[in-house]
């Protein structure tokens, strides 16, 4: 945090000197710095600093030219939007000339501040467009068939196939692009030098409606003479295993979309002398197979280096043996697009912590944090050396590696030595496990700390959140929580990185999206996951389980809880990054969604019990790892069903559709109406009819019966609003009571532990929401951490020390983000920053002050910041021996009203100056034990004495 306020005072002080008014920089175009886009408009951002206070912008300008030089008014051949008076600083739309195809746009901006002084110009940025037009793709489908081999008893895992062509490139290249994309993935090289750093390219689609591609610029691998083009390609989520349909016996458990991985790539090649020439994928490229013999997401790969051909990515490489590439056939309707989403790249290397040698001649190495990615291998032997690299997550007691909650992935990475003197170094290019400990086998000696070291990957989603106390555990609980989310967000939000699934299920990335968003900028990851949900909406309306979505077990369909991640993800975008594009590009399939909730609540706008009898487990999975009694999934549905009306009703304001907003608010109250009138008693209780549910079998956990007054319920229809403002703090009474006839403990499941802190707060209960989340006791936050953890258990009980890892055959990850979603409550509550327009625009600081009295177990300091489409906020407060200090940083061109805590009624400070005297800030009176004040931009910092 002292960084943070250092560099801005520097930054200040400098731009001070420079000119006085606004300074524009973090230039970005769809969300990213300098990109390929193929959006028609694309919208840009900026990011304002300032060294006044309370200043913001009144107008901008944005100059866009297609060359980069000396960009000027004069010289923006594509857009001058001209003085406009506007707040704007993000989500504005281009609006200059039409673009081309593989157009660069440069551009740059300016802005005036509230007194109309014009600041500098930014720096220049740019963006570029990609291919517009499918018929623009001149290249094959490429590939080699080698389905028939690597057939094993339980695996069938083919090797990957090596494509390459020698080309001519004329001399005096002006500038060289490479198009390129994969069916499975593909690491593409330009003579024997990997293009681009990302990892898992092109990424996880429904192939059969859209692919995504990537573009680079290739202008300095080429030179004038005899190239190499080529790439390694594997089968990933196209033609590999996915998911746990090999464990529940699926017909189907590869190769969803196809089996034969496949290359399409175009490399344009402009000249100083004005000509162009195209070279793409045909069947003049050469085909063969090489050292990757087996290559899997799931299962690991195995890399023979004895048969590696030298230089076969090079030009000079003799290819008289290899075959003719295969020419596939394209779908007319695939889509190809350019790639939305940030890039899943290494994001970190991490060396091993400890080795411990087992009793079989084996080392386990213990990497220190539970992660996403692989390993790189430096290793020295005889050819023919077989190393066995297996990954695991814990230990069993007694030191042995933990594999068993993988259940069917093998997670498995065998590399054979060639016997080089001067020692070896691989890593695989096209799997990832999640592990904390790898288990080496094969060493001729032990090994040393360079013999490993860990490569972490992920969505490189940048970081924006920070979260630090004077509490150990709760530091350590906020790392795990940013940790899973890495190891989750690859390509698409996944449920776990270890076991046979990795599946982008739907319910936990909507209960988890808002925590997300307070730890790394995921504006461009839904971005691209939302298509992919709405590519996956099924026929009768419903979103899927899981996204991509496909058929990885007969009887997966959809759920309540889970399906209205179609709703819940759009919206939670739109108020962090104020993102309207994705509502009105949702929108058919959001609507499609309500009438699906609509046609299926039969006019009655209620899920009565049984309601959902008919899909998998019955009445969908409810509050999944839940404790105790249950809390009829039918109940939940319905509450869902108010919620996403009451999004959807936000959403169509939000985007100018007055209809849609009616048509939804009123819908909203149809079903609060109905919802109560069914579920409550005359006491306003949530209740249900347990009659209904017979024995609960075919229902999750049915067997412990059902009821409609649980903890989960109150949570939910506080958060979600469900009851009327008047009962609200009754309920929030309903729920501390259940938690204390519970042991002070909570007994919450996906759907229940998110809004359980939010809810006890919303209703005076801080205190309480403050004890859960403080407590180390089982079931707890804090006992994962006791217990060692560095990432989110997927169980509250994954480890306990009576049971040990009991549901570990079944189902028992300790990387999985749902519980996670306390975060939001950390953010929101804790460090107390709230979004009251979207964007941060305009936003709440009310901190909550952690009990006293809890002493090395509470938390007397806490520093919060979130760097927003506006800029940074800070939220700090910490306990003293006079009172209270809290110190808020609001970005330019924002608003905040700072609810400051007092302890008494002693005179509050603002700035070194009391608060009565203060011109900076604006005292708007006093609510709920807080003094509250509004401010413009700039740095505040409180002192609230006893
Ligand atoms: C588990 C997944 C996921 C959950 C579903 C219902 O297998 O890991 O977390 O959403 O089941």
């Amino acid at each position: 945090m002292k960084k943070y306020f250092l560099a801005l005072a520097i930054m200040v002080t400098a731009t001070g000197m420079k000119a006085a008014g606004l300074t524009a920089s973090y230039l970005r175009c769809e969300y990213k710095e300098n990109p390929v886009t193929d959006v028609p408009a694309p919208r840009l951002s900026w990011e304002l600093s300032s060294n006044q206070s309370d200043q913001l912008q009144t107008a901008y300008q944005i100059i866009v030219a297609s060359s980069q030089n000396a960009l000027n008014e004069s010289k923006a051949d594509l857009w001058n939007s001209g003085k406009t008076a506007s707040r704007a600083t993000y989500q504005v739309e281009y609006a200059g000339k039409p673009l081309k195809s593989g157009q660069r746009c440069y551009w740059k901006v300016r802005s005036w501040d509230k007194n109309g002084v014009a600041g500098p110009w930014s720096q220049v940025a740019r963006w570029e467009m990609g291919l517009l037009d499918k018929s623009e793709w001149k290249a094959e489908w490429i590939g080699l068939d080698l389905d028939h081999l690597g057939k094993g008893k339980v695996y069938h895992l083919p090797p990957a196939p090596y494509l390459r062509k020698k080309v001519q490139v004329k001399p005096a290249i002006k500038r060289a692009t490479l198009h390129v994309t994969a069916l499975g993935l593909y690491e593409f090289s330009i003579n024997g030098k990997k293009i681009g750093d990302a990892f898992l390219t092109p990424g996880w689609t429904d192939y059969d409606k859209r692919v995504y591609y990537q573009t680079y610029d290739v202008t300095s691998n080429l030179k004038s003479g005899a190239n190499a083009l080529a790439a390694q390609l594997s089968y990933g989520w196209y033609a590999g295993y996915l998911g746990y349909s090999l464990l529940v016996q699926n017909p189907v458990v590869r190769a969803f979309y196809g089996k034969v991985p496949l290359l399409k790539a175009q490399l344009e090649i402009s000249y100083q002398d004005g000509t162009s020439e195209t070279l793409v994928t045909d069947q003049s490229w050469k085909a063969s197979q090489g050292a990757l013999l087996e290559s899997d997401l799931l299962n690991g790969e195995t890399y023979d280096a004895r048969l590696e051909e030298k230089g076969w990515n090079t030009a000079g490489f003799d290819d008289q043996k290899w075959k003719p590439a295969q020419v596939f056939p394209d779908k007319p309707e695939r889509k190809l697009q350019v790639y939305p989403g940030p890039p899943v790249r290494i994001t970190q290397t991490i060396a091993v912590k400890t080795t411990n040698r087992r009793p079989d001649g084996s080392y386990i190495m213990d990497m220190g944090q539970n992660f996403a990615g692989i390993v790189r291998l430096k290793v020295k032997g005889a050819a023919g050396d077989t190393i066995q690299l297996r990954f695991g997550e814990k230990l069993h007691p007694d030191g042995r590696l933990m594999t068993e909650n993988l259940r069917m992935a093998r997670a498995t990475d065998t590399y054979i030595l060639k016997g080089d003197p001067n020692g070896e170094i691989w890593e695989p290019k096209f799997t990832f496990h999640g592990f904390q400990f790898v288990q080496i086998n094969g060493l001729r000696q032990a090994p040393d700390s360079q013999t490993l070291t860990g490569l972490v990957i992920g969505s490189d989603t940048p970081k924006v959140g920070t979260f630090e106390t004077d509490n150990a555990m709760v530091n350590q609980l906020y790392s795990n929580i940013d940790w899973t989310q890495r190891a989750n967000y690859i390509d698409i939000p996944t449920d776990c990185p270890q076991r046979d699934e990795r599946i982008g299920w739907t319910g936990d990335a909507q209960v988890y999206v808002k925590s997300a968003t307070f730890n790394r900028d995921v504006a461009s990851f839904f971005t691209k996951w939302v298509v992919d949900l709405n590519d996956g909406q099924r026929e009768n309306g419903a979103y899927p389980l899981y996204a991509p979505a496909p058929d990885l077990r007969k009887t997966d369909t959809f759920s309540p809880g889970w399906m209205e991640a179609g709703i819940i993800c759009p919206y939670q975008i739109y108020r962090a990054y104020g993102d309207t594009r994705m509502i009105s590009q949702g929108w058919p399939y959001m609507t499609a969604f309500m009438d699906f909730l609509e046609k299926r609540s039969n006019g009655a706008y209620v899920f009565k019990e049984n309601a959902f009898a008919d899909i998998d487990p019955k009445g969908g999975f409810g509050d999944w790892l839940s404790f105790g009694k249950k809390t009829p999934p039918d109940l939940l549905a319905s509450f869902y069903y108010a919620y996403c009306a009451d999004l959807m009703s936000e959403m169509a304001e939000a985007t100018g559709n007055i209809k849609g907003k009616q048509h939804f608010t009123a819908t909203a109250a149809k079903v609060r109406k109905a919802v109560l009138a069914h579920y409550t008693d005359s006491e306003g209780r949530f209740k249900c009819d347990q009659k209904a549910y017979g024995d609960g079998a075919g229902y999750v956990d049915g067997a412990l019966g059902f009821t409609g007054h649980t903890q989960t319920a109150y949570a939910n229809a506080i958060y979600m609003n469900i009851i009327d403002p008047a009962e609200m703090k009754k309920s929030g009474d309903r729920l501390a009571e259940l938690l204390r006839e519970n042991g002070g403990k909570l007994a919450t499941g996906f759907l229940g532990a998110k809004p359980l802190l939010p809810a006890l707060s919303a209703t005076g209960y801080s205190d309480m929401a403050y004890k859960l989340f403080l407590s180390k006791e089982f079931p707890s936050w804090g006992f994962e951490v006791e217990n060692g953890s560095t990432t989110i258990w997927e169980r509250w009980d994954s480890f306990t020390k009576e049971d040990g890892f009991k549901y570990n055959a079944a189902m028992n990850s300790f990387s999985h983000y749902a519980f996670g979603a306390v975060c939001e409550w950390m953010f929101g509550n804790a460090a107390g920053i709230k979004a009251t327009r979207p964007g941060f625009a305009e936003f709440d600081i009310r901190p909550e002050i952690a009990p006293d009295g809890m002493g090395r177990e509470g938390i007397s300091r806490l520093a919060a910041s979130l760097r927003t489409m506006n800029g940074m906020i800070v939220s700090e407060w910490a306990k003293t021996q006079n009172g209270l200090t809290m110190k808020v940083v609001v970005p330019v061109n924002t608003k905040a009203r700072i609810y400051i805590p007092r302890f008494s009624e002693g005179q509050i400070f603002v700035n070194s100056r009391e608060i009565n005297q203060s011109k900076q800030v604006k005292i708007l009176g006093k609510e709920q034990g807080y003094t509250l004040v509004e401010v413009g931009s700039g740095t505040y910092e409180f002192i609230a004495p006893h």
